[in-house]
């Protein structure tokens, strides 16, 4: 069962605008440090990267998908396996997300009834079916340290309706999928997830529904799904406060560097999102100043490397001109080394902002990263 140690919370003290936190999660395959980022590793694998190359980067916990890997390989090859963390030779915590909103990003394919939902590979056009019990179970079977609850994310723009729809299959599929957790052992540990797309009673209504649940932690889904940044803001304020504090807080898919060291400061201890793998085999690299498109002529003989006061492995061996070089001829290189260098940005992001939380200067250091943008 999971234990959250919550070491300090700002939000008890000062004027309530700084309500960071810091905190620790314990799992059976180890400690994670909070506020944390998740590389995502859909199929098992955190693309370009080994597990020693995510050692390097920092990584505590990665996360995987559910649907992806129900689809390919498949439940019984990874049970057969004796579960992913085996499968995958990655010893240390993993999440899993439910499948919910790969649903809703495939949308075409999926059906969703008060019962599950009913979805077509996108791989073969096979037809399948998710229960909230079932989602439960094939996470079970995975091994994944943090489970998810299967939910309905609703898109943006959406109506009342939608979202109010969405909502309440949310916590219906919420209260079952908890109950065949506790069923069957409550191994591992089971998030509840709130929806309720941008309207603030709705996302109070998700909010009161889910975490009557007892579950042992929660988390925010439905944001960074097409609306402006001030709203998605304005939504995770509004909720982060509702959750119980003593319960990690995750909010799911976001985001971006300056998303994160908002979000740390309104409360949030769990981030993942596929920006900084997926950016890094686009060109697009992280630099402390802002981002960097690699294929730009300007670095076709800059000596430097990608960010002066990074040090990452790539950074301490290779200059912009050959990163350059490998990223335009398509060189298998440029995947690995772009992907080291912005997991690195980020996850080192990550432990600064819980130095400075540490050292009661959470306030300076947001002021000091957003500062470093504008001076670009
Ligand atoms: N639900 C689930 N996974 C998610 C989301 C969600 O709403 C999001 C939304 N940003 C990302 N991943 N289950
Ligand atoms: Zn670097």
């Amino acid at each position: 069962m999971l234990t959250f140690d919550l070491i300090k919370d700002n939000s008890k003290k000062g004027d309530g605008r700084d309500r960071s936190r810091l905190g620790r999660i314990l799992t059976d395959h180890g400690v994670v440090q909070t506020p944390v980022f998740m590389p995502v590793g859909t199929l098992g694998s955190v693309k370009g990267v080994s597990k020693e190359d995510l050692a390097h980067c920092g990584a505590q916990i990665i996360l995987g998908n559910t649907y992806h890997l129900y689809l390919r390989p498949g439940v019984e090859v990874i049970e057969t396996m004796k579960g992913l963390h085996a499968f995958t030779a990655w010893n240390k915590p993993m999440l899993t997300d439910s499948g919910g909103f790969q649903f809703f990003s495939l949308a075409k394919l999926a059906r969703f009834t008060d019962e599950g939902v009913h979805f077509q590979s996108h791989i073969d056009g096979s037809r399948h079916f998710f229960s909230p019990e079932r989602a439960v179970e094939i996470q079970m079977i995975l091994g994944s340290d943090i489970m998810m609850s299967l939910d309905w994310c609703q898109g943006h723009p959406a109506t009342d309706q939608q979202v109010a729809d969405a909502l309440n299959k949310t916590t219906a599929w919420a209260k079952r999928g908890f109950d065949f957790w506790q069923e069957n052992g409550a191994i591992h540990n089971l998030f509840g997830i709130v929806q309720g797309g941008m309207v603030k009673e709705l996302r109070s209504l998700s909010a009161e529904q889910i975490t009557a649940i007892d579950f042992p932690g929660f988390a925010i889904g439905g944001l960074s799904v097409g609306e402006p940044t001030d709203v998605m803001y304005e939504m995770a304020d509004h909720t982060l406060p509702l959750l119980p504090s003593q319960k990690p807080r995750y909010i799911m898919g976001v985001g971006t560097p300056e998303n994160l060291v908002t979000l740390v400061g309104m409360g949030c201890d769990m981030f993942d999102c596929v920006m900084p793998s997926r950016n890094a085999r686009n060109g697009q690299l992280f630099t402390h100043t802002g981002t960097i498109n690699i294929p730009n002529a300007v670095y076709k003989t800059d000596e430097r490397p990608i960010d002066e006061i990074c040090d990452c492995y790539t950074c301490r061996n290779y200059s912009r001109a050959y990163l350059r070089h490998l990223y335009k001829s398509r060189e298998l290189l440029s995947y690995r080394l772009n992907t080291i260098h912005n997991l690195y940005y980020y996850l080192d992001l990550m432990a600064k902002m819980r130095h400075a939380i540490k050292e009661d200067k959470f306030p300076e250091f947001q002021q000091q990263f957003f500062k470093a943008r504008q001076d670009q």
